[in-house]
Parts: C-alpha cells; structure tokens; sequence
C-alpha cells in the first residue's frame, strides 16, 4: 500500500515525504520533475513530467499504475500572492485540480484524500483569536475577503460532496510555514521567511536592507516545518471515529508573532539586521483579514497534536538553518 503525495517538491511535500519514508511507507510521489529535487528522488516511485493536477487524464494514469495506493495528498495550490497575481490559473490548479484528483480516486476506489487549507480562508467577520476549523464548516457562506480564500472554500465544498459520496476527506488549516528551504512560493507569511532568509545573509557577511511589506504590528500565526508535519501525519494516522470536528477540519496551531517581534528577535542573533517598511497592498490586505492565533483544543483532544517548538525557537532553527545552507 501507498501513499500519493501530489506537490511532492514543495516545501511542505519535501518533509512530508521523508517524514513518511523514514518511517516505512510506499511513496508515490508527483510534482512536475524538473522541480523534483535530487535529495528526495531516490525516495519516489514515480515522477511525472510536463503535467499537472489540471490534467484529469494524468490522475487517472498515476491511479491506474499505482494500483495499491491508499492515500492521497493532494499539497498542489498556489499561495495567496500568487492567486491575487493570477487568478484564473490558481483556480484551475486548486479547484479545478481537486476537481481532477477526486474523480480519478472515485474511478480507482481510493478513499482517503488530505487537503492543505489555510488561514486564508477566514475573512473579515471571523473571530481574531482561537480560529478553529469548524467556524469555517458552520459559516459557509461568509466571504474569505480574497480569490484565495474563495478557492479554498471551492475545495472544501468538493471535499463535502467527496464524502457524501462514501469518500475520508480531511484537511488541516495551515499558519504560515517556517522551514529552511531555499525556495518558497509568493504568499503573505512568507515574508517572514524573506527577513530570516535577509538575516541569514547577513550572518555570511552578505549585507541587505529587508523591505517589510506588511505593518509591522499586525499578528499572525505560523507554525515550523517539523510541529507541522507531526500535525499532518496525526490527521492521516487517526481513525475516523476520533475526528470528532464537523467535516473533519483541523486547525494546526504553533506561535503568532508580528513582525515587530520577529525583528526584534532576529536582531538579538543578528544585530546588523536592517529593515524598512514598503506596504505591499495586497499582502497587507490579507494580514490584516486573517487570525491572530488559532485554536490548540480540537487537534490536542482528537488527533493529539501540539506545537513543541516555540517563537524563539522557532527564530533561531530557521535562521541558523539558513546560514547553514548559505555557507
Ligand atoms: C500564504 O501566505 O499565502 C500562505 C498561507 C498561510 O496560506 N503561506
């Protein structure tokens, strides 16, 4: 039996899959290959090329090769930035990909499919504080306040007739990651793996002014790389009867910080650290829509999950990580 890992070469699929190898799994792992890294291919049973999720006939084909596949991850969507850029192509990529991936696991009778939400999709009437999952599952018309959060909605809506249709969906509600790979997509959180990345640079003598472009008070939650895919891994691991959250959503907690705080931090490593303020509108905007911190009961109590790494941390792993990597 396998695991199918789709947007394997991500940031967040590269843990997953050695999370999920070093402790014995079969791994099918697909991303477009150029972008499949050399440290995790000896990992994967197959990679394909040129296509994508948006190519219904490329699911069914990964399906019917890999006949003994019990579990999907389907981690491809693009961020928030990316979507405000490039709406129409995030669409066919998140919804339309879904859309895709289901049919081809309803064709093979797979079951069990898990979704990357994200913090994205609480708008301007949710609650600031201990977002949890279930307001989204109670509150299913409210307005994410942006295409991305609209497109994780559509998925989630698809994910609801998956299992109507005797499917095991399950998704996490993803913070901003933190983690020390050297490339990432455009979203909004990302900007505080920019400034670790300005500070690493910094530490290898590589002198840069970091350019802030979210208000510097403004609250958010992220999570690390390691705390997350634990999360991850509880929510494929558990039985059905322990997902207890309507439409079995989770939250996945670690630390909220404004970036005030993680400069702040980030100059007690690195006191040449240099930044200034540049509002990016769109990012700002998105900052400002999304939750200060979210909810740790539900996945303590139903997946036993929560976070071990905190804010500072949390700060000093990713950016020694990054200097490390630089050296
Ligand atoms: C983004 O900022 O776009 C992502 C996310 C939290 O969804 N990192």
């Amino acid at each position: 039996m396998s695991v199918l890992v789709i947007g394997a070469a991500g940031a967040v699929g590269k843990r997953l899959i050695g999370a999920l190898a070093s402790r014995g799994e079969r791994i099918v792992a697909v991303d477009k290959a150029p972008e499949l890294p050399e440290s995790i291919r000896h990992l994967v049973m197959h990679a394909e090329t040129n296509k994508d999720v948006r190519d219904f006939y490329t699911m069914q084909r990964i399906f019917q090769r890999h006949r003994f596949v019990h579990t999907v991850w389907n981690l491809a969507a693009p961020l928030s930035v990316e979507t405000a850029r490039n709406p129409k192509i995030a669409e066919q990529v998140t919804i339309n990909g879904m859309r895709n991936v289901l049919w081809a696991m309803y064709e093979a009778r797979v079951k069990k499919i898990l979704f990357t939400d994200s913090i994205g999709s609480f708008g301007a009437l949710a609650p600031r504080e201990s977002c949890t999952a279930r307001w989204l599952t109670e509150h299913p018309m409210q307005d994410p306040g942006s295409d991305y959060g609209r497109q994780k909605r559509g998925v989630r809506r698809l994910l609801k007739e998956f299992w109507n249709a005797g499917g095991d969906p399950r998704w996490a509600v993803l913070p901003g990651v933190l983690h020390s790979e050297s490339t990432w997509g455009h979203g909004t959180t990302e900007y505080a793996l920019e400034a670790l990345l300005t500070a690493a640079n910094c530490l290898s003598g590589k002198q840069e002014t970091f350019q802030c472009p979210i208000e510097p008070t403004v609250r958010l939650p992220m999570i690390y790389v390691d705390d997350l895919t634990r999360g991850l891994l509880a929510l494929q691991d558990a039985d059905e009867s322990q997902l207890r959250e309507p439409e079995r959503g989770y939250a996945l907690p670690g630390v909220s910080f404004t970036a005030e705080e993680l400069f702040k931090e980030i100059r007690f490593h690195v006191p040449s650290f240099e930044y200034n303020i540049q509002i990016d509108q769109n990012m700002n905007t998105f900052a400002n829509l999304w939750p200060d911190t979210l909810s740790t009961s539900e996945p303590l109590r139903d997946l036993g999950y929560q976070s071990s790494v905190g804010f500072r941390e949390l700060v000093f792993k990713v950016l020694i990580a990054h200097r490390d990597r630089l050296m």
